[in-house]
């Protein structure tokens, strides 16, 4: 009887376990161009302005890799944007992600950015010192990239 609450017992419990240790890995998700980091470790701040007329203007754009840098995200325009630090290969998985979704949905990705028109938002990044060598910044609501919402940057060593 006893053995049986435990069976009871475990099989309750390791889905709720399992789907902790999927959260858990999609949690510490690894991009090749970094990940968040705490505030306290930020070694600089740059200001950036998403526009109207489909540009992201940055204050400064130095960059090392392995910098912690805040950015200060503000949407000067009317219209939704993002402001999204990535690569080729999340250009390519969350262009295609945002065709599947209808305009205007938000997304709630680490490493992106959803601000209405207005909205100011920040985000803390440590570029990976190694593997972030050329980092997409960019826009992607539907036709804001391709209008040119984004920024190519070859990261300083
Ligand atoms: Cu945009």
């Amino acid at each position: 009887m006893k053995y049986q609450k435990h069976a009871l017992l475990l099989a309750l419990l390791l889905p709720a376990v399992a789907m902790a240790q999927m959260n858990g890995m999609d949690m510490s998700e690894q991009f090749a161009f970094g990940q968040p980091a705490q505030e306290s470790a930020v070694t600089r701040t740059i200001h950036v302005e998403a526009t109207d007329t489909m540009r992201l203007k940055f204050d400064s754009m130095r960059i090392r890799r392995g910098e912690v840098v805040k950015f200060v995200v503000r949407n000067s325009g009317q219209a939704p944007h993002e402001f999204a630090i990535g690569d080729e290969s999340f250009r390519k998985e969350h262009l295609l992600e945002m065709r599947k979704q209808m305009a205007g949905m938000e997304h709630h990705d680490v490493n992106v950015l959803s601000l209405k028109g207005g909205e100011t938002k920040t985000i803390v990044w440590r570029f990976d010192p190694v593997k972030s060598k050329s980092v997409l910044f960019a826009c992607y609501v539907p036709g804001h990239f391709e209008a040119g919402m984004y920024h190519r940057h070859v990261m300083l060593k």
